[in-house]
């Protein structure tokens, strides 16, 4: 039976973005709800629940930053924040702000259509709940759409499949036979946890990555105090740096350095631990100049060397790409291989053919036995999250979905679509790459900047205010935001990055890689002028004057 709300605005997921906008919403004095098709907060971390899912942002940065209360309050023991632990504060924000009241959970959007008569969202549920909203805030993720490849044979496995993302928390891996398919982020952190509980442990192994320790470990009561001191002007650099992870991001460039001198960087870089420190906390240059690459892949190359002890496994675990994914970090990965119950098995020169009711075949005909088929093979990232439901606007022809599909995920600020009247994306394509909790917050507060001028001129003219990117900004937006890629070397490794994980994905970087400091000044320069990009015209005295 449909059940039909009305509100001001909607709210879809309630992750770390959903929450945000919820909160903010709310306390714009608006009648909000946020709906998620999960059971509970957490977005991303709500579903990827397997054995070592952790954030790889330091523990400290990986949280709200817009209340110095709650920064005081949730405390952090260790370098890094696990998945249960991420679940934890999620709950105690929502408890805090009172926030759990406004939303409703198990509720999948599955439609959003705009009335053009009503100047309203009218968005369907596949509970039959329908809300009427003037606005749609998505807040539905960059990883939400699993990537699960099909293999002929995969219905017949007699044992447990399960793809990182769906992860069954009954399934036991204790003294199983399990295989994992995927070593990045995911698959490297998976490995590493479940090494040492099962039986054996095949690991396919494609294209392998680069990947470097995480350096986690206990924070002293010391270290916590200072960084609760001196949170004000650790937010105010993040803020200011590219990717505001929390460290300096000198200018240096690693070709300058003597050999001698690189060494001891790289060096300090791999004893300090992670992955994005070490891609970007170091040296300018390692993803724009492809020597200064080279030169960092035969470092990383000597390292897994170290480790490694069978060469057998070792030349299936180096990678022979350059450094130019999405850069990882582990907690002793490439030392699981020393154990005797863990393969690594080159799918490259072999692939699978089959998945059989025991196991997997690969293409040189030799089975794998196994009880568990664990797939940590990624996303549909980005605009994937929005294939799962359609979202019409002014044209009822084609929705959001197929309008990307067929011209490119075109976007003015990661934020808006023309004719997609007072729809706002949440950190959707070509926003920023960097630190997501203070991209989040950043987003929210500009939306909320906008939806505020947008009340103002409804309240005055007594109709509803339409905002909106022109397609002018838009298509200026995701150019700039292209050019941000280019002469980048992740344009030059197949990854999530660029689209190549999903065949038939057009092959682009829909993200701004200029960093967090440049879009928050292209935001604030927008703001500036009035909201510039954005129809009707919003600035006060223009806007005033059209009424
Ligand atoms: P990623 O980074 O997209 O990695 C997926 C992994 O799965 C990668 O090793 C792929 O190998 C492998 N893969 C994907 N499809 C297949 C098939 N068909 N056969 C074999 N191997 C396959 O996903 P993650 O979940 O690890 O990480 C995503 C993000 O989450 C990460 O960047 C962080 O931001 C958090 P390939 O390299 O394509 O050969």
């Amino acid at each position: 039976m449909s059940s039909e709300h009305h509100l001001d605005a909607l709210v879809v997921g309630t992750g770390f973005a959903g929450i945000y906008a919820l909160y903010s919403l709310l306390k714009e004095g608006l009648q909000v709800k946020a709906i998620d098709t999960a059971g509970d907060v957490g977005g991303t971390w709500y579903w990827n629940r397997y054995p070592g899912a952790m954030s790889d942002t330091w523990s400290h940065l990986y949280r709200y930053s817009f209340d110095p209360e709650l920064l005081r309050e949730f405390s952090f023991s260790r370098r890094y924040v696990t998945q249960p632990e991420i679940m934890d504060y999620l709950r105690g924000v929502v408890a805090k702000y009172d926030l759990r009241r406004h939303m409703q959970f198990d509720t999948g959007m599955t439609a959003a259509k705009w009335d053009e008569n009503k100047k309203m969202w009218r968005v369907e549920c596949h509970t039959g709940d329908v809300f009427c909203v003037r606005y749609l805030v998505t807040a539905v993720g960059l990883l939400h759409t699993a990537n699960l490849p099909k293999i002929p044979g995969m219905e017949t496995f007699k044992g447990q499949i399960t793809h990182t993302s769906a992860w069954d928390p009954t399934l036991t891996l204790e003294n199983k036979r399990v295989g994992v398919i995927g070593v990045s982020s995911t698959g490297v952190q998976v490995v590493t946890a479940i090494a040492s509980q099962v039986k054996s442990l095949h690991v396919f192994v494609r294209r392998p990555q680069f990947t470097v320790p995480s350096g986690d470990r206990p924070l002293d009561p010391e270290e916590r105090a200072l960084i609760l001191k001196n949170y004000p002007s650790i937010w105010t650099d993040a803020r200011a740096s590219t990717v505001a992870m929390g460290f300096p991001e000198p200018s240096r460039k690693l070709m300058s350095l003597s050999p001698q001198d690189r060494e001891a960087c790289l060096e300090d870089l791999w004893t300090g631990g992670n992955g994005l420190r070490f891609m970007f906390g170091g040296f300018s240059d390692i993803i724009t100049d492809e020597r200064a690459n080279e030169e960092v892949c035969r470092f990383l190359r000597k390292k897994i060397a170290g480790i490694v002890k069978d060469p057998q496994k070792r030349a299936i675990l180096t990678p022979k790409e350059l450094y130019a994914r999405r850069p990882l970090c582990d907690n002793g990965y490439y030392e699981q291989f020393n154990r005797d119950n863990v393969h690594a098995v080159d799918i490259m020169a072999h692939p699978i053919t089959e998945i059989t009711p025991g196991g997997i075949r690969t293409s040189d005909g030799t089975n794998y036995d196994l009880d568990v088929i664990i797939f940590a093979t990624g996303f549909d990232a980005m605009e994937g999250s929005y294939s799962r439901f359609s979202i019409h606007g002014r044209d009822v022809r084609e929705d959001l979905y197929t309008r990307w599909k067929r011209e490119g995920a075109d976007t003015y600020l990661g934020m808006s679509v023309s004719d997609f009247p007072n729809l706002f994306l949440l950190n959707g394509p070509n926003a920023a790459f960097a630190n997501i909790i203070p991209l989040t917050e950043t987003n929210v507060e500009f939306m909320i900047d906008l939806i505020r001028r947008a009340e103002e001129i409804s309240k005055r003219s007594g109709a509803p205010c339409e905002v909106e990117a022109t397609a002018e900004a838009e298509r200026a937006w995701t150019q700039f935001s292209r050019q941000s890629v280019q002469g980048t070397l992740f344009t030059k490794v197949p990854s999530w990055l660029v689209g190549k994980n999903i065949p038939g994905k057009p092959e682009v970087i829909p993200l701004y890689l200029g960093g967090l400091a440049n879009f928050r000044s292209a935001l604030a320069d927008a703001k500036a002028r009035g909201f510039e990009g954005f129809r009707p015209p919003l600035a006060s005295s223009k806007a005033d004057a059209h009424l």
